[in-house]
């Protein structure tokens, strides 16, 4: 038995309190808060008991009354009815509690949540006849509440004196010995100011209740579960003055003067994306994960008046590209050519807006590699070996990696690529493969010997750790980037080849190695360096600088080794001072459909495709980011991109910029009206400014899909705030009424410019649009500049807006069907069982996650997840008919419930066949 907890996070202090006091023999591990250890579960989740049988407890009451029940202490109902108290009435409240106290400061506003079920819990106790909730010996009632109350009722500025016989018991409880340990370990001393960084990552806690019976629960949008937050008097009155603080926003320019270097006393942040393999269109997949993801960032950081570069470019050489000239009757530098321009051109397309796109064949790279090499050597961290390669005679050339295919010699899968095995992720030494064979003719090559030079990572490995120690601690990593990085170290670090027999690729300068180019995963990262220095010749200001520059690296999972292991042992090794990564931030896969994207099968939306599908480069973006890969694989669906724009994009969003902008010109002739605050007024002010704190913390810790969620509830809170408050109606009535309706109006369309800054990272053209539309001045930019990102009024009464027209359009249900028939998804009939064809994903070699493909055989892990998903979304679809919901949206959710089931059949190895809908005739 294993117990999993996180230091700071308030749940593990009553599970170790419980393990302790139960006396049961488990293993405790103290882990960070982002590590997933449930695997079906889609957000970390902690504590977390593994059992002996191999399943999870996950919920902490669960696994403390699981310690009672194996240690055999006595048992007493009364216990269930406290923990289940615990869990739903006071959870909430202290949640909530403690997102005030901690993150906000607000002390007072915490107590006052607390009130109630800290009121209940004094009752009952000073009615108790025994010392301790359920009987005369501690239970595990006691411990529960004990411990879950035990940052509140040690912090005194949050306790009241009221509560005698609360105080009394807790104080009782909390010194046993079980509840003191737990509380040093978890909170180590410090309090409230121990759970900070836990706090900062839990998701903001909702009220749970209306705070006004005017307002429905639910809102406009099938996809919001939230309720209304409670918003305090407080929080309004700080939200008016800055809303009347409006006029003081910064107008400083935002353009950009190139070449940008750091500054003194900015924040300055170096920012690359993986570089996509010239040889390949890049998918959606690809794009996701890279691009667009450092787009978004790069946009937002901008908006923040971060200093900052965005570099990427193609990666240009390789055997990939020898093969692709080969195949199209090219040069590899023509090929490189041809793609390099069909890239940019798709990136322009996506309005990814890189500071500058370059390439990894230029002198510029050749220098610099070299110079990077000839400093390993002199630092003595590269060695010689002998090493026996895979040659095909028939194809006359040494076989690169992923051109040899064979069985596994860890765990016998019979697909392993020549580096790395996609069933069990080990890496593999190509000659090491079983039953190797050529994967152009099919033939099994030979093994030859030559000399070749590796990069001394074991020699290399002290100084790397201690490195990542600090990197990985201040900056923001993914949980899967400290994660692979975590287990690459833990299998040992081993001397990497750098060196390679081929022609394509930067020439190795040393005399011995005359005839050998560098790998590819030695010479690629060093094309962020070289392609910053073809930007300026200034280069080094942002590459040798590691004390004043931050670097950001995005790219997908299997990525990450190279960019937290190798790369940094390259420049380390060099000891030339260079900046190393501070924050690597990785996603995970997207899927298409139910399959992968596969170009051979010609199956999923490959970057250059997507403008002919008429649907703006916008939507695509803002689909693409709503199902980022963030976490956990993703799945791109054509049924639920079509739901997730006519319901957030056109329904919310738009919807509510439309009118807000439509009322200003039909009501007010174009004009701004006057706006005198109501409290109806001023909550809205709070709310919105709320969740604009949201998305930035979010944004800050480049969760860029949680915080998009952020931008569609302002626009849920405007929608509902136009529906109560009626302009449309309060325009005809009287003098006050027409004042109501102004206020309502002027207060919309602020809400609205405001929204129009914060969709600029995921939108830009239709940010541009709005604030075209609403005759924005050029400040409004400034707006995440101003009070730390606040919400405040730019459209002043008086203010004429421009023509105001509707932003999005429907996606009509044949319209997708269209698409989806043309662009795949399905496994077409004639592919033969058990070939596989080489999966794309962003590295264009096949993912290294176990593998995913339809119709690879019995998968339980999957299927355990899939029938989880299964019957969440068929909860899901009764609650939509049962709402007698919208039937375009119902059709689209039972179209996703079926795609499940499919893959749930695929999965446990049955047939894919969907089950008819009941009722309807096939
Ligand atoms: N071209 C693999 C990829 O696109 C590789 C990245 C290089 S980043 C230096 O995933
Ligand atoms: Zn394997």
């Amino acid at each position: 038995m294993k117990l999993f907890v996180s230091e700071g996070n308030p749940q593990s202090l009553k599970v170790l309190a419980a393990l302790d006091t139960a006396g049961v023999q488990c293993d405790v591990q103290f882990v960070n808060h982002e590590e997933k250890l449930v695997p079906f579960l889609s957000r970390p989740t902690l504590p977390v008991l593994l059992l002996p049988n191999g399943h999870h407890l996950f919920s902490p009451n669960a696994i403390c009354r699981y310690m009672f029940e194996v240690s055999g202490q006595e048992w007493h109902e009364a216990c269930d009815q406290w923990l289940e108290w615990e869990a739903t009435e006071l959870q909430p409240a202290l949640l909530q509690a403690l997102h005030m106290a901690v993150l906000q400061g607000k002390e007072s506003e915490a107590t006052k949540v607390l009130t109630g079920p800290l009121t209940y819990l004094d009752q009952s106790l000073s009615k108790a006849t025994t010392p301790y909730l359920t009987g005369e010996v501690v239970s595990v009632a006691d411990l529960v509440l004990c411990a879950a109350l035990q940052p509140i009722m040690s912090t005194p500025t949050l306790t009241s004196g009221e509560h005698k016989s609360l105080k009394v018991w807790f104080d009782h409880v909390a010194s046993l010995q079980s509840c003191v340990s737990a509380s040093h370990k978890v909170l180590q001393g410090k309090g409230l100011q121990a759970m900070k960084s836990f706090m900062q990552r839990q998701p903001a806690p909702q009220s749970g209740q209306c705070q006004s019976s005017m307002l429905p629960c639910n809102s406009s949008s099938a996809e919001s579960e939230e309720g209304e937050r409670a918003v305090s008097q407080e929080e309004m009155e700080a939200a008016v003055l800055i809303w009347n603080k409006g006029s003081n926003v910064p107008s400083a320019t935002t353009d950009r003067l190139h070449p940008i270097l750091p500054q003194e006393g900015k924040r300055n942040i170096l920012l690359t994306s993986a570089l996509p393999y010239v040889n390949n269109v890049p998918h959606l997949g690809n794009i996701i994960g890279c691009v667009l993801s450092a787009d978004v960032f790069s946009r937002y950081g901008r908006l923040r008046g971060w200093n900052l570069l965005f570099v990427c470019g193609t990666d240009e050489y390789g055997t990939a590209t020898e093969n692709k000239a080969r195949e199209e009757g090219l040069t590899p530098q023509q090929i490189c050519d041809k793609y390099h321009a069909i890239h940019a051109s798709i990136y322009e397309w996506f309005q990814i807006d890189f500071d500058f796109f370059g390439r990894t064949t230029t002198e510029k790279q050749t220098e610099i590699a070299q110079n990077i090499f000839w400093r390993l050597h002199k630092n003595d961290f590269l060695v010689e070996d002998m090493v026996e390669q895979l040659r095909c005679e028939k194809c006359q050339r040494f076989l690169a990696d992923r051109f040899v295919e064979g069985t596994c010699p860890h765990c016998n899968y019979p697909d392993a690529r020549g580096d790395q095995c996609d069933k069990c992720g080990r890496l593999i030494n190509a000659v090491e493969l079983k039953a190797p064979h050529c994967k152009v003719c099919g033939q099994t090559p030979v093994i030859r010997s030559s000399k070749h030079l590796f990069l001394d990572l074991p020699k290399l490995e002290p100084q790397l750790e201690q490195w990542l120690d600090k990197s990985t601690s201040s900056g923001d990593w993914t949980a899967n980037a400290k994660q692979i990085t975590r287990s690459w170290l833990r299998d040992g670090l081993k001397p990497r080849c750098i060196t390679r027999d081929l022609r394509w690729g930067t020439p190795v300068p040393h005399p011995d190695f005359k005839e050998k180019v560098f790998y590819v995963w030695f010479d690629a990262p060093i094309g962020y360096v070289s392609i910053t220095a073809n930007y300026t010749d200034k280069w080094e200001q942002w590459w040798k600088n590691p004390d004043k520059v931050e670097l950001y690296n995005f790219m997908a999972k299997d990525n990450v080794p190279f960019h937290s292991v190798v790369f940094p042992c390259s420049l380390l090794g060099a000891q030339d001072n260079y900046t190393l990564v501070n924050h690597l931030v990785a996603t995970e896969y997207l899927n298409y459909e139910d399959t992968k994207f596969s170009k051979s099968r010609g199956v999923g939306v490959f970057g250059d495709m997507a403008k002919d599908t008429g649907i703006p480069s916008d939507v695509w973006r803002f689909y693409l980011l709503y199902v980022r890969p963030e976490g956990q694989d993703s799945t791109f669906s054509w049924a639920d991109m079509a739901l997730k724009n006519n319901s957030e994009l056109l329904n919310n969003l738009g919807n509510f910029i439309n009118r807000a902008g439509m009322f200003v010109s039909k009501f007010f002739d174009g004009c701004v009206p006057a706006m005198e605050l109501l409290q109806e007024d001023k909550k809205l002010l709070a709310l919105v400014g709320w969740e604009l704190q949201q998305y930035i913390q979010l944004m800050d810790k480049v969760k860029i899909r949680d915080a998009l969620k952020h931008i569609l509830n302002i626009s849920r809170h405007g929608n509902q705030y136009i529906q109560v408050n009626e302009p449309w109606k309060k325009i005809k009535g009287g003098d006050g009424e027409r004042q109501r309706a102004g206020t309502v109006t002027g207060v919309s369309v602020n809400v609205a410019c405001l929204l129009s800054v914060m969709l600029l990272p995921y939108m830009p053209a239709v940010s541009q649009t709005i604030r075209d539309q609403l005759n924005a001045p050029h400040s409004c930019v400034n707006t995440l500049l101003f009070d730390k990102g606040a919400f405040t009024r730019v459209l002043n009464a008086g203010h004429r807006i421009g023509n105001v027209s509707p932003l999005f359009q429907k996606l009509e249900v044949e319209q997708i069907e269209a698409l989806k028939k043309k662009f795949g998804g399905q496994q077409p009939e004639d592919e033969p069982p058990n070939k596989k064809t080489p999966a794309q994903n962003a590295a264009g070699h096949t993912p290294s996650a176990p593998a995913m493909e339809v119709n690879a055989s019995i998968d339980p892990e999957k299927a355990r997840q899939l029938t989880h998903a299964v019957a969440e979304q068929g909860e899901k679809v009764r609650a939509l008919k049962a709402q007698k919901a919208d039937k375009a949206v119902i059709t689209a959710e039972v179209s996703k419930l079926l795609e499940l089931k499919k893959q749930l059949a695929l999965a446990e190895g049955k047939s894919p066949e969907p089950a008819p809908i009941k009722g309807k005739k096939k």
